[in-house]
């Protein structure tokens, strides 16, 4: 399929809240106009030249800063993936309100920006701060929130001062669109993507813990402790991995067929992905066809030789260089969040190998298609790679 047909699979129109088409994607890189969308509130329209960063609250100088004095400050390359805390909501046994989310709300992008932390410094934090409340220009209410709320999150001062945490400008080489926050967002690279606010418009520091809508009556789990359950915001992604190819419910063959997919382990690069083709009774190593890198996603695939004609269910599961590794079931005190367990995509092996739909008894014919399928894995990634100052690629 021609990428030019692609678009991005809208799940709620208004606001935005779309998908990037995963199942089509051939490129370690997200082309942004593909690239998901997760809209709380209405875009907000932003004239850049009236626009204005604010720094308040515990620093030693108040700042107000225009798009010209950022963009003329040192920028950072860092590649990253972002996924929205509830991707994969819709595949949940027991339906969980909220954005019905497929495996889409996920991408990968390079960002460039300025690191926070050189903003930060020109404020001067003070000794006893220790959170930073970003504010986006957007605004609107909630069902259970009728007054109107800008949508706000914060950090640790210590995560805002690490050098990848930016204030990006660029992805993939464009200025920011509107949908995914020009002029100016957060990029929190390894965190869910609640994380990374957009339409940037002020940045608050505090001696408080910060219990805004978005990171107390949203975007939190509970989590099992020594003792009990405690209440956690949602930060760092979950190791997790996505069969891109086949698609749930095609027709497989007896012989080689291609499982391509993706893997990501949030901050950790992804050491290893297994792959079972028995619905999750026996593991198999996949091979990794790309970079492996803190924050960026990485792609694997596996060459699949199924001896049987008959229903399979294929799954895959993401290891980190941490050794963290995808769970099989959803953890439940997670609620709508932090889905990424491994999900059976169901296949049809047909008794006779096919390509492209048709059946080939033709023995030439087989050997020359399984050749050409080795050789399309040996195939290089496209993009041109650029390796930044980022601790990522
Ligand atoms: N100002 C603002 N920032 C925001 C949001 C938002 O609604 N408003 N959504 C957040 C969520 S939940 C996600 S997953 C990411 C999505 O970024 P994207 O739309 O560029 O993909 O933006 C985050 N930043
Ligand atoms: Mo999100």
């Amino acid at each position: 399929m021609a990428t030019a047909e692609l678009e991005r699979r809208v799940i709620v129109a208004q606001p935005e809240n779309s998908e990037t088409p995963l199942r089509e994607l051939r490129s370690w890189v997200t082309p942004n106009r593909l690239f998901f969308v997760r809209n709380h509130f209405e875009t907000p329209e932003i004239d850049r030249a009236a626009w204005r960063l604010r720094v308040t609250g515990l620093v030693e100088r108040e700042l107000e800063l225009d798009w010209e004095t950022i963009a003329t400050l040192p920028t950072r390359s860092v590649f990253a993936t972002m996924e929205c805390a509830g991707n994969g909501r819709s595949f949940l046994e027991k339906p969980v309100h909220g954005v019905q989310w497929g495996a889409g709300a996920i991408g990968h992008a390079e960002w460039v920006g300025v690191p926070l932390r050189l903003v930060l410094e020109r404020a001067g934090v003070q000794a006893q701060a220790r959170e930073a409340i970003f504010v986006g220009a957007d605004r609107g209410t909630e069902p259970d929130h009728p007054e109107v709320m800008a949508f706000e999150r914060s950090l640790p001062v210590e995560k805002a001062l690490e050098d990848d945490t930016l204030l990006a400008i660029e992805m993939n080489g464009e200025p920011l669109t509107a949908a995914h926050g020009y002029p100016v967002r957060l990029i929190v690279p390894g965190w869910y993507g609640v994380a990374s606010v957009k339409w940037l418009e002020s940045i608050h520091l505090t001696d408080e813990m910060f219990h805004g809508y978005y990171q107390s009556v949203k975007y939190t789990v509970r989590r099992r402790t020594g003792s009990g359950v405690c209440s956690e915001v949602v930060g760092e992604m979950q190791p997790k991995s996505e069969i891109l190819r086949p698609h749930e419910g095609e027709r497989c063959g007896v012989g080689l067929n291609r499982v391509v997919g993706v893997a990501w382990a949030g901050p950790d690069p992804v050491e290893a992905v297994e792959i079972s083709t028995d619905g999750g009774r026996s593991w198999a190593r996949a091979e990794l066809t790309g970079i492996t890198a803190p924050y960026s996603w990485t792609l694997w695939q596996y060459s699949w030789r199924p001896a049987q004609p008959g229903p399979c269910q294929l799954m895959s599961r993401a290891i980190s260089a941490a050794g963290r590794m995808q769970p099989l079931r959803h953890d439940p005190l997670y609620g709508g969040y932090l889905i990424h367990h491994s999900r059976p995509i169901p296949v049809e092996v047909a008794p006779t190998w096919s390509a492209d739909g048709g059946d080939y008894t033709d023995s030439a014919a087989k050997a020359a298609f399984e050749e050409a399928a080795e050789e399309r894995s040996r195939m290089q990634l496209d993009v041109e790679m650029r390796v930044g100052g980022g601790l990522g690629i």
